[in-house]
């Protein structure tokens, strides 16, 4: 376990030396579209009703052929999961994660020193880690009770994405028919996978929200970024 204490301080030794991340967006941003920091999906929810827990899924990457899928996390791209407590849109708690020599390193939930888009700060709250998994899911619980995953999943976008090109086209003759029936349609990324990223977290150690949705109901407003080290 040395060598895991070695890579947390190291880290920590890049938070004092403040390392500032540039936010990105997912595949409409042409700085990271079809990079390592692209981001395909992000899900947020509740594993179950009246769980105390909350699970964030971030894929980065989509298509990712299986046999290219293992190892594929940048180590100059951290992910972060920004949350909103007080429904101002502006995070009040980010939780980080980083990969390094196979495994994810995991940070926060914790108060982050610079909020939006000017730059990203490695905090300073090691949350756990974990071996980022091949053909076989590893998963790591905490002793505060968090879950982490970090791996390739298959892509879970169902989507012909070759007949939308063709009726998207501007010559009418490209899909005369329009979109395929669903027993026609190919789902184009099947057997195709993305790279996740997967916590699950008490929402003790989330903090408490006051903010609320469009029913009234209190709400974590959340969203990711990626964030390429410069
Ligand atoms: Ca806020
Ligand atoms: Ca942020």
């Amino acid at each position: 376990m040395k060598k895991t204490r070695k890579l947390l301080v190291g880290l920590g030794v890049l938070a004092v030396a403040g390392l500032v991340l540039i936010a990105a967006d997912h595949i409409d941003a042409p700085s990271s579209a079809g990079t390592s920091a692209d981001i395909a999906d992000f899900f947020a929810f509740e594993p179950s009703e009246g769980s105390d827990n909350t699970v964030f899924v971030v894929d980065v990457q989509s298509n990712v052929l299986p046999d290219l899928a293992y190892g594929t996390f940048d180590e100059d791209v951290l992910t972060e999961i920004n949350v909103d407590l007080d429904g101002d849109l502006v995070e009040d708690v980010v939780i980080q994660a980083i990969p390094r020599n196979g495994r994810m390193y995991f940070f926060g939930p914790a108060a982050p020193s610079q909020t939006g888009l000017t730059g990203t700060v490695l905090v300073d709250a090691p949350l756990g880690d974990v071996e980022i998994s091949g053909t076989t899911a590893i998963v790591e619980t905490t002793s505060e009770g968090v879950s982490l995953f970090a791996g390739p999943r298959q892509d879970p976008f169902f989507f012909d994405f070759f007949q939308f090109n063709a009726v998207i086209n501007p010559d009418v003759n490209s899909a005369p028919r329009g979109f395929s029936t669903p027993e026609e349609a190919e789902d184009t990324f099947d057997g195709a996978n993305t790279m996740s990223i997967v916590v699950e977290i008490p929402n003790s150690l989330l903090g408490s929200p006051t903010a609320t949705n469009a029913l009234g109901l209190t709400v974590y407003k959340t969203w990711v970024t990626t964030n390429r080290k410069q």
